[in-house]
């Protein structure tokens, strides 16, 4: 089931300047950052609040490391903005399987590793009303759904 919007992934051509941007507007200060090589981003995540599941909502931002990269190609089609959005769930196997079911398609066979050691995995934006749209379990301890 899922129980929280995870976060907003929103891809920048400058790390540094959002996240300043970020700070010195909003006041979101960064919580964590790191490399995903796979994904082929650098990336920051900005901590908005807790969630009832035991989560929390992020905002993550996103600047490519490589030109063949998703973010990279997005990037260059479309200039800096909202890339994606993620609902957090305690189980991303479980619900990537049912929305699977239902013909939406899912880009992983198998999850993979998202920010902070999260299990993740993506819907195609073709199929979602071209809303890339991530499923993700985070690695700290969530509440079972209900
Ligand atoms: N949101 C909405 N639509 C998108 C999109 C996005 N983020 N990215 C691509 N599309 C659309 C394109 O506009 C294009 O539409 P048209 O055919 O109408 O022009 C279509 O999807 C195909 O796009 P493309 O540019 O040819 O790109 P690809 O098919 O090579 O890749 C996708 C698209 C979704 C398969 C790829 O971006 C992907 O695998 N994404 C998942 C991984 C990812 O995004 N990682 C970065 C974030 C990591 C993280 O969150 O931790
Ligand atoms: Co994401």
């Amino acid at each position: 089931m899922l129980t929280r919007i995870d976060h907003i992934g929103i891809a920048c051509h400058d790390l540094e300047r959002t996240v300043e941007f970020y700070r010195a507007t909003y006041g979101f200060e960064v919580f964590h950052r790191e490399v995903n090589e796979e994904q082929g981003v650098r990336e920051a995540m900005l901590r908005i609040n807790g969630t009832d599941d035991g989560g929390a909502s992020w905002i993550q931002l996103l600047e490519p490391v490589r030109e063949d990269s998703a973010v990279a190609k997005w990037l260059a089609k479309n200039g800096e903005g909202v890339h994606h959005i993620a609902f957090g769930t305690a189980d991303v196997d479980g619900d990537a399987q049912k929305i699977g079911d239902k013909g939406v398609r899912v880009l992983y066979d198998e999850p993979r590793t998202g920010s902070m050691g999260s299990r993740i995995t993506f819907l195609h934006p073709k199929d979602c009303h071209g809303v890339l749209t991530e499923l993700v379990t985070s690695a700290g301890a969530e509440k079972p759904a209900a």
